[in-house]
């Protein structure tokens, strides 16, 4: 197959746009889309500094690249989570990825260096080992994600979730009428409170393939491992039912997404979004539904 735009052998056939293209115009193209998507959503501008989450897996890395050759002013964040050979191994890419780059800056937080605790460490201790750390992990990323970025003055929080991302938490939201979920669930969540910054997700119409792509053909070294407490997870299980109704149906997961930003857009959820309440924490000042502490803090408490 050749390429939509040259004579050169085509590198990717996206069948759910009809486009086959090239290893010169494939990027060009993923890039271009990466803008539109930035500017559709009005996520930010380039006199403002964006950090970008990243975990040094092909996604967020793909994205600080991009945000890069676009020229906006993007900062790296890499959460160390000390989940062993996974943290090390993804941490080693990231920095690696940093150094090649002149002057960007990469900001690293080490949960045991800082809390004195890796993530599996306090999930087995507020937890009692019982279930996956995941939703602890959530909790402190979130958090972290949070400081970073509002003590750095950054003014957005970029992170790398795709299109087949988005697609199965919507999935899973829907299939469970989590009805306050999807209202949250958006390409960008504006800055509502004080203390919160803007979070965007210029990826989010881009496929899991489309990344994985970008990342290979501009030779970004990667992590390929999922975190060790992935295996299992629900959306990797509704993510398996998309793949296959993609297969069916090209542009399935395009369609069943955008669908779902357009009834949002028209004010499907808007009574969800207001039903929130927030205060600043006690303890850390950022914004929280719970009186008192935040959930961050009341692991520590
Ligand atoms: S939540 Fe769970 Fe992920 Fe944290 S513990 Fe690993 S799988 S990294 S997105
Ligand atoms: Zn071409
Ligand atoms: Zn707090």
């Amino acid at each position: 197959m050749k390429c939509r735009h040259c004579a050169r052998p085509a590198v990717l056939n996206m069948r759910q746009h009809k486009l086959a293209l090239c290893e010169i115009h494939y990027p060009e193209w993923f890039v271009a889309r990466t803008q539109r998507t930035i500017q559709k959503y009005a996520m930010f501008g380039y006199e403002e500094r964006v950090l970008v989450a990243v975990s040094g897996g092909k996604d967020s890395l793909s994205l600080w690249d991009v945000l890069l050759r676009l020229g906006y002013q993007a900062d790296g964040l890499y959460i160390d989570l000390g989940i062993t050979d996974y943290s090390a191994l993804s941490r080693q890419k990231v920095e690696q990825f940093a150094a090649q780059r002149s002057g960007v800056s990469l900001t690293v937080v080490d949960l045991k260096a800082e809390y004195g605790e890796t993530l599996p460490e306090t999930a087995r201790r507020v937890r009692h080992g019982r279930e996956r750390p995941c939703s602890v992990c959530g909790t402190i990323k979130r958090h972290v994600m949070n400081r970073v970025a509002r003590d750095g003055g950054y003014t957005a929080l970029a992170t790398g979730h795709n299109l087949d991302d988005e697609a199965a938490v919507l999935f899973g939201n829907v299939l469970h009428w989590q009805t306050g979920y999807m209202a949250r669930q958006a390409p960008v969540l504006p800055a509502e409170y004080e203390g919160f910054v803007r979070k965007v997700k210029p990826f989010c119409r881009l496929y899991e393939r489309e990344t994985a792509a970008y990342a290979l053909i501009t030779g970004i070294d990667y992590i390929y491992d999922e975190c060790p407490y992935a295996v299992g997870a629900s959306s990797i299980y509704y993510k398996g039912i998309l793949d296959r109704m993609e297969e069916e149906a090209p542009g399935t997961k395009l369609q069943f997404y955008l669908g779902f930003l357009r009834a949002r857009e028209a004010g499907f959820f808007r009574q969800e979004v207001e039903r929130v309440e927030l205060h600043p924490c006690t303890n850390c000042g950022q914004p929280t539904s719970a009186p008192g502490l935040c959930a961050f803090c009341r692991l520590w408490g």
